[in-house]
């Protein structure tokens, strides 16, 4: 249904339309260049189908300029990324998910910013086998990246299980029935046969042969935690609870985080809440926003087709009136709400029906054996004996969840024993900290994030020590491009990658996720970065009023403009 005052952008399809058009529902030669033997890697149009299927061919960048030297194809790998909506994995899988990576990847696990797993270095002939035993362990990897909707994520509170529970159940109903229909993914990767008649009888009834302009995600929010950064979704719905019941949620579109450098018509954004809707119309609500993001998302430059775009372009109330000519009904008024924090809350909490939830830190959410941390080992045996399950948070860290009181004892003797951490010996800001994967693995990181953040907090928690400022949580993130993995526009300080050692350092974020950042110096080294802290941090120690987050006393101080919208954060 295309309204005929609201119109799409004019233009020429971009080359990924066109890839998608000729791909015959994302199959492409997919199937055929796997087997290929002569290179590690894809053709580029391939590739880009490749993601839907939740993978990218990388190299691995410490050995570009070296392979170069000696005149051979770069270090070809894939990235593989699963499909795990609300970030809950059960112990089996996480075993899967641990031998896995030590087969067939790079020995590592990476607990992403949207609750799920990563797995890097996989070998072109290992990723067959690779996404087979994924499947086997009742996880798949379809649309974990492309252009469809992405793994939906929800809270990971452990304080009230109760709605969690429920949640979760609702970002698991939208992440299976908004997937794909194209059985493209079946046959290339789980060796199922093509049904004749196809693709004729496969119309993919929502998204259409061209699937949408960019990547959608969704989060759901239970207040008052916003550790999932509701706003910066494209569609974020914010969980009502009235006298401990689930009655509906608000409504918010328009998020999102990326842009590019120089490029003041790309903008990080925030989402707005639009109404309130009840729990069973959360799949039709979905459903509808993305069949206009569909229909009207910008499929001519995809720097400026994510659906913040569209929202912004078209009118916010204009898609508003949409949205509820498509649904045939009208969204409720917008119920209030409250976050205080986008951040996790450590260590062991009793949650309801007596399970036991311990929250772990986890630096850069790389889960690994460390020479003197021997992480994915004691992770290892704590889910050989754990019967509840695994929960991986929005801030890349992970949750042991619904443990039994009986299992409590010995789930916490493992804990001591491999000294896996709640981070109570690092500094809340520390402990408050996210990073992209950036170098060596990310094709378009500018500079270090994930290696160098923890080496950067080092220096800075000498300067918060000798200011008091030790157990301030002070919400840090940090991004090797502009795009944004880390959500660095919503941490009070961020910094984007511009250069090899350089950084667009920007500050002024809420803390509790609701206003972006400003920049406040551009294209600086470590050491303009310390300076610029050792002035700022100490202020913020003597001149803050009580309970004053660091973002708003930035603000407050004259330090930065703040960003009232998106629109303006170039301004
Ligand atoms: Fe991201 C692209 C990693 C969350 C915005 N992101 C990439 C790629 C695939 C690079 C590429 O296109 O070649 C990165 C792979 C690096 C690697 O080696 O693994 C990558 N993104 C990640 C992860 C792993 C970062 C992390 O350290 O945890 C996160 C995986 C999430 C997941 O499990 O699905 C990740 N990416 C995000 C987020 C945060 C979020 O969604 O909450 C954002 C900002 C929110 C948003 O989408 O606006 C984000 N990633 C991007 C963008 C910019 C998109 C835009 O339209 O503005 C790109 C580039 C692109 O799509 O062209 C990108
Ligand atoms: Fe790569 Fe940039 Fe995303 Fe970091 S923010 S993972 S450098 S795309």
């Amino acid at each position: 249904m295309v309204n005929n005052i609201l119109k799409a952008p004019e233009g020429p399809p971009s080359d990924v339309e066109e890839i998608k058009e000729k791909s015959d529902y994302l199959r492409g030669t997919l199937k055929e260049v796997m087997l290929d033997r002569i290179s590690a890697g894809i053709p580029d149009d391939d590739n880009r189908l490749m993601k839907h299927h939740g993978s990218y061919l990388q190299d691995d960048r410490d050995l570009r300029n070296e392979r170069q030297k000696q005149k051979l194809e770069p270090a070809y790998q894939f990235m593989l990324r699963v499909r795990m909506p609300g970030g809950v994995s059960t112990p089996e899988q996480w075993l899967v998910m641990d031998e896995l990576a030590q087969k067939y990847g790079n020995n590592t696990l990476k607990l992403t910013t949207r609750e799920t797993f990563q797995m890097h270095g996989i070998l072109k002939w290992n990723m067959k086998k690779t996404i087979q035993k994924i499947n086997e362990a009742l996880l798949d990897t379809i649309a974990a990246c492309g252009d469809v909707n992405r793994n939906v994520m929800c809270a990971s509170n452990p304080y009230q299980s109760e709605i969690h529970a429920e949640v979760y159940e609702w970002s698991k109903k939208l992440s299976d029935d908004l997937l794909p229909r194209t059985r493209a993914y079946h046959e290339i990767w789980l060796d199922e046969e093509r049904v004749a008649g196809t693709p004729d009888t496969e119309t993919e009834p929502m998204y259409g042969p061209l699937y949408l302009p960019r990547k959608f995600k969704i989060g759901i929010a239970v207040p008052p935690s916003n550790d999932i950064d509701v706003f910066s979704q494209d569609l974020g719905f914010i969980a009502i609870v009235e006298e401990g019941r689930l009655i509906g949620f608000n409504v918010a579109i328009g998020g999102g985080m990326g842009m590019t450098h120089g490029d003041t018509a790309t903008y990080p954004q925030l989402s707005k809440v639009i109404g309130f809707c009840k729990p069973e119309q959360l799949y039709d609500v979905a459903e509808k926003t993305i069949t206009i993001q569909r229909d009207y998302g910008n499929r001519s430059v995809r720097k400026n087709a994510r659906f913040k775009y569209t929202v912004d372009r078209l009118g916010l109330e204009n898609v508003k009136a949409e949205l509820e000519n498509r649904l045939g009904w009208q969204l409720d008024e917008a119920k209030p709400y409250h976050f205080d924090h986008n951040g996790d809350r450590y260590g062991w909490v009793k949650g309801v029906k007596g399970k036991w939830h311990f929250t772990m830190f986890i630096e850069g959410g790389r889960v690994t054996d460390y020479e003197d941390y021997k992480l994915m080992t004691g992770l290892r045996e704590i889910a050989k004996v754990h019967t509840g399950d695994f929960r991986l948070t929005s801030n890349q860290n992970l949750i042991i969840g619904n443990v039994t009181s009986e299992k409590k004892k010995q789930i916490s003797a493992l804990i001591e024993q491999y000294g896996l951490t709640d981070g109570r010996q690092h500094s809340a800001l520390r402990r408050s900290s996210m990073a992209c994967v950036a170098l060596p693995t990310c094709g378009l990181a500018m500079a270090e994030a994930e290696r160098y953040l923890p080496k950067l907090i080092d220096k800075i928690e000498a300067i918060v020590d000798e200011n008091g400022l030790r157990d301030e949580e002070i919400t840090i993130r940090m991004t090797g491009c502009p795009n944004g993995c880390a959500r660095h526009a919503l941490g009070e300080i961020g910094f984007i990658g511009k250069a090899p050692g350089k950084y667009n350092m920007y500050l002024g974020a809420a803390f509790d996720g609701s206003r972006l950042s400003k920049m406040y110096r551009e294209n600086i080294g470590e050491e303009e970065i310390l300076s610029e802290l050792s002035t700022i941090l100490p202020r913020y120690a003597k001149e803050r009023e009580e309970g004053e987050h660091f973002g708003d006393f930035v603000i407050r101080a004259g330090i930065i403009k703040a960003t009232t919208d998106g629109t303006n954060f170039h301004e």
